[in-house]
C-alpha cells in the first residue's frame, strides 16, 4: 500500500514596499525599528537559497472589513488620516500612543502587513501550501482595538485568527507568541474566547519591563468563557537560554497545545528573544528557532503560519529567520547546542504558570502546587518599586558575539527503507538495497546515516529485539551517543544499560521495572489502556523529549515491539518529535508482522505532519504518579526534566550563578564546552 504524499510547499510572503517607511524624528525608544530589518532578512534568505525553495505568494491590501474584525471604526479612520500628514502632524499623532511612530506611508504598509498575513492563512488553510512565513512591517501584536503600541499599528495575527474562524470556519486557533515582548493586544482580543489559545513568554522582570502590565504575569489566565485559554510565562531575569525555552515548550506550551488540539497554528514570530537583541537581552542562540518551529509542525496537521514581529539585532534576526525557514521546508534541525540546566528563575516561572493552569488542563492535573515562598515573595509584582530603583547597571549584550549557526545540509536521501523484497516500498522512500534484511543491511544503513548520506531509515525486521541488539552493538563503534527508544515489552539487554553513557535507553513498557532505573536506562510506563494522547504529553513531551534534548544523541533508534499498543497517530507523533534530535537521524525498527505501520511511519520520516491524536483522556492517576516518581529520581541527572525550581537551601548547586557568569563568559569568548 502506498502512502499519499501531501503537498510539502512552504509559502514566503514579502514585498519590498514594506521597507518604505521609517522614523522621521529623533526618538530613542523607536530607533531600533528600521527598514533594514526586512532588507537583511530578505538578503539572507536569498543568499542561503531559501527564497527560491519557497512558494512566493503575493501580498494584498487588507480591507476595512478585515481591520474591523479586531479594531474600532474610529481608530481605523484615524490611522487613515496619517497618509496625508506632514512630519509635525505625524509626530503629534504618534504622541497619543506608547512607543510607536507614524509615517505618511505606514498606513499603506500596515494594509500590506495585515494583508500578507491573511494571504498566508488562505494559502495554508486551503492546502495550497503546507506552511509558511510572512515577512512584514509594521509588526502587530502590541496593537489594540483602538490604539497603536510598540511599533504596531494593526494586530496582524489577531486579525488573522478572527479571519480564520469567520472565513474558513477554524474551530480552534493556537497563537504562539515567542517574541520577547508580551503581545498584550492579542491577549486583550481573545481574553474571553476559548476558541483561541494564546501563549506568550516575555521579558517581565516583575513588571519592570515594558509594557509593565500586571496582566502579563503568570496568574492572568483569561476571563469568563476564555478562562484557562491565556498562557503567560513571565521571564523575570534576562539571559534566558536555549534550555529555558525548551523547558517552557516541553513542560508548558506543548502539553496544553496538544490537549487543545488546534486546527490552525499562528506564530507571532518575533526574534528579539534571541541572543544579541538589545531589547530582549536573552541568550538563546538562533538555532533554537529550528527546534521551536519543528516542535510546532505536528500540531494542526502541520498548518503553521509564522508572521514576523520584533527582532532588532540584524545578525541574530537574519540567522534566526533562516533557521526557521529551513525547518519549515523540512530540513533536519541542527543538533541543539549548549544545553545547560534551565535557570532557577525560569523554573520558578514555569512552576508558577503550570500551577496557575492546573485547574484547566488535564495534562497539568499532577503539576506541583506553589510553595508559599514563591507566590508571596519571589515571583509577584509587589517588588516593582524596589526593582526599579536598582536599574542602570546592566551589562551590555549588544556587543556579544556568538558562533554562526552551522550550514544546514540535507542528506541526498531523506528516507531509506529496508524491507523484504515482497513488501512494496512507500512513495518517496528509497529502497536501501535488495537482498535479505539482515544485520549487514542495518549496519550499512547506519553507516550511511553517520556519514550524512541518508537522513533516516525504516527497517522491517524478523525480530526487533535482535535487530536492536545488533544496532546498539554496531553503534558502540561510533564516536557518538545513541538514544534507543524502545516501545513495548522486550527483554532488557545488558548492552543497553551501558554505564559509559554511549547509549541511553528509554524503554516504554507494561512492566514495573523501577528497580532497574539508572542514569542511562529509563523504564517508563506504557500500560495497555494508557497509550493515547495523554500518555504522549506526559511520557513523551514531559520525559523523553527533555532527556533526549539534554543527551543530544547523534543517532536515534526507535524500536517498535509487536503489539506495542500505540495507535498510528500517537506512534507518528512520537516518530515526528524524535526527528528534532540527532539532525533527524532516526532509524526505526519494526517487526515483520506489523506491515500496516510501514506506510504511516515512512510518511512521518519523510517529514509529513503527523495526524492529530484525537480525543484526550485524563491520565490515570497511578501511572502518572509512577511517572512523577521517575522524574524525581532522574531530575538530578537530567535537569531538563525539572518543571519546578529547586527549593533554595536544600543543598542544590547554584545553577543560576553558573549560567549568568561562567556560561555567559564562555559564550563571549566563543569557547563553549562541546559535549
Ligand atoms: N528601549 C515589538 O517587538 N519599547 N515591539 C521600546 C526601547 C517598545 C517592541 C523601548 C518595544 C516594542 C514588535
Ligand atoms: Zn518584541
Amino acid at each position: 500500500m502506498s502512502t499519499e504524499v501531501m503537498k510539502m510547499d512552504t509559502a514566503l510572503i514579502y514585498d519590498e514596499e514594506m521597507t518604505k517607511y521609517k522614523l522621521l524624528w529623533p526618538n530613542p525608544a523607536c530607533e531600533i525599528e528600521t527598514p533594514e530589518r526586512l532588507m537583511v532578512i530578505n538578503e539572507a534568505l536569498k543568499k542561503n537559497g531559501l527564497s527560491d525553495r519557497c512558494v512566493s505568494v503575493p501580498v494584498r491590501e487588507a480591507t476595512d472589513e478585515d481591520f474591523l474584525l479586531v479594531h474600532s471604526k474610529e481608530y481605523l479612520e484615524a490611522v487613515k488620516t496619517t497618509a496625508n500628514m506632514n512630519v509635525e502632524e505625524l509626530m503629534e499623532f504618534s504622541k497619543q500612543y506608547n512607543d510607536v511612530y507614524f509615517h505618511q506611508n505606514i498606513y499603506h504598509c500596515a494594509k500590506l502587513s495585515a494583508g500578507a498575513t491573511l494571504q498566508l492563512v488562505d494559502s495554508v488553510w486551503t492546502g495550497k501550501v503546507r506552511n509558511g512565513m510572512a515577512l512584514v512591517r509594521p509588526p502587530g501584536h502590541h496593537s489594540m482595538r483602538s490604539a497603536a503600541s510598540g511599533f504596531c499599528v494593526f494586530n496582524n495575527v489577531a486579525i488573522a485568527a478572527q479571519y480564520a474562524k469567520q472565513k474558513h470556519g477554524a474551530k480552534r486557533v493556537l497563537i504562539v507568541d515567542w517574541d520577547v515582548h508580551h503581545g498584550q493586544g492579542v491577549q486583550y482580543s481573545f481574553k474571553d474566547d476559548p476558541s483561541v489559545l494564546y501563549f506568550s513568554w516575555h521579558r517581565f522582570e516583575h513588571q519592570k519591563f515594558w509594557p509593565n502590565l500586571k496582566e502579563s504575569d503568570y496568574d492572568y489566565v483569561g476571563e469568563e468563557g476564555g478562562t484557562g485559554f491565556n498562557l503567560n510565562i513571565p521571564w523575570n531575569k534576562v539571559g534566558m537560554t536555549n534550555s529555558d525555552y525548551l523547558s517552557a515548550f516541553c513542560h508548558v506550551l506543548l502539553p496544553i497545545a496538544y490537549e487543545f488540539s488546534p486546527d490552525l497554528v499562528l506564530v507571532t514570530a518575533g526574534f528579539d528573544a534571541a541572543i544579541g537583541d538589545p531589547e530582549g537581552k536573552m541568550c538563546a542562540t538562533p538555532d533554537i528557532f529550528a527546534h521551536l518551529t519543528h516542535l510546532l509542525m505536528n500540531l494542526a496537521g502541520g498548518k503553521l503560519c509564522l508572521v514576523l514581529e520584533g527582532g532588532y539585532n540584524l545578525t541574530s534576526l537574519q540567522q534566526s529567520v533562516c533557521q526557521t525557514v529551513h525547518t519549515l521546508l523540512g530540513d533536519p534541525a541542527p543538533r541543539p547546542a549548549y544545553l545547560e540546566p534551565p535557570c532557577h528563575s525560569a523554573l520558578e516561572s514555569i512552576h508558577c504558570v503550570r500551577s496557575a493552569h492546573k485547574p484547566y488542563w488535564s495534562s497539568l492535573r499532577h503539576a506541583a502546587e506553589l510553595p508559599t515562598s514563591i507566590s508571596t515573595q519571589c515571583n509577584k509584582s509587589e517588588k516593582v518599586g524596589e526593582m526599579l530603583e536598582k536599574e542602570g547597571e546592566e551589562e551590555s549584550v549588544e556587543e556579544l558575539d556568538w558562533p554562526e549557526p552551522p550550514t544546514r545540509v540535507s542528506p541526498p536521501v531523506r528516507t531509506s527503507v529496508v524491507l523484504p523484497d515482497d513488501v512494496p516500498y512507500p512513495d518517496g522512500c528509497k529502497r536501501f538495497k535488495l537482498g535479505a534484511v539482515d544485520d549487514g543491511a542495518l549496519k550499512a544503513l547506519m553507516d550511511k546515516m553517520e556519514m550524512n548520506q541518508i537522513c533516516n531509515g525504516l527497517a522491517l525486521v524478523r525480530d526487533v529485539s535482535m535487530a536492536m541488539k545488533c544496532v546498539v552493538q554496531h553503534a558502540s563503534s561510533f564516536p557518538n551517543r545513541v538514544l534507543v527508544v524502545c516501545v513495548g515489552d522486550a527483554e532488557v539487554q545488558d548492552s543497553h544499560s551501558t554505564k559509559d553513557g554511549k547509549t541511553l535507553t528509554v524503554h516504554f513498557s507494561n512492566k514495573d521495572s523501577e528497580e532497574l532505573i539508572g542514569k542511562y536506562y529509563l523504564p517508563v510506563c506504557l500500560k495497555k489502556g494508557w497509550s493515547d494522547a495523554s500518555w504522549f504529553t506526559q511520557a513523551v513531551l514531559g520525559l523523553l523529549l527533555p532527556v533526549g534534548y539534554q543527551y543530544d544523541p547523534s543517532l536515534v533508534v526507535l524500536a517498535r515491539m509487536p503489539d506495542c499498543g500505540l495507535c498510528d497517530s500517537v506512534w507518528q507523533q512520537l516518530t515526528a518529535v524524535l526527528q528534532g534530535l540527532a539532525q533527524g537521524h532516526t532509524l526505526v525498527l519494526v517487526q515483520e508482522g506489523e506491515k500496516a505501520c510501514v506506510g504511516p511511519t515512512a510518511s512521518t520520516l519523510l517529514g509529513q505532519a503527523a495526524p492529530s491524536m484525537g480525543k484526550f483522556h485524563a491520565p490515570p492517576v497511578k501511572e502518572v504518579e509512577a511517572l512523577e516518581r521517575l522524574r524525581h529520581k532522574l531530575q538530578a541527572d537530567w535537569k531538563l526534566l525539572r518543571n519546578t525550581a529547586p527549593e533554595t537551601g536544600g543543598g542544590d548547586e547554584p545553577d543560576e550563578e553558573f549560567q549568568s557568569t561562567v556560561w555567559f563568559k564562555n559564550l563571549i569568548k566563543n569557547t563553549l564546552p562541546s559535549n
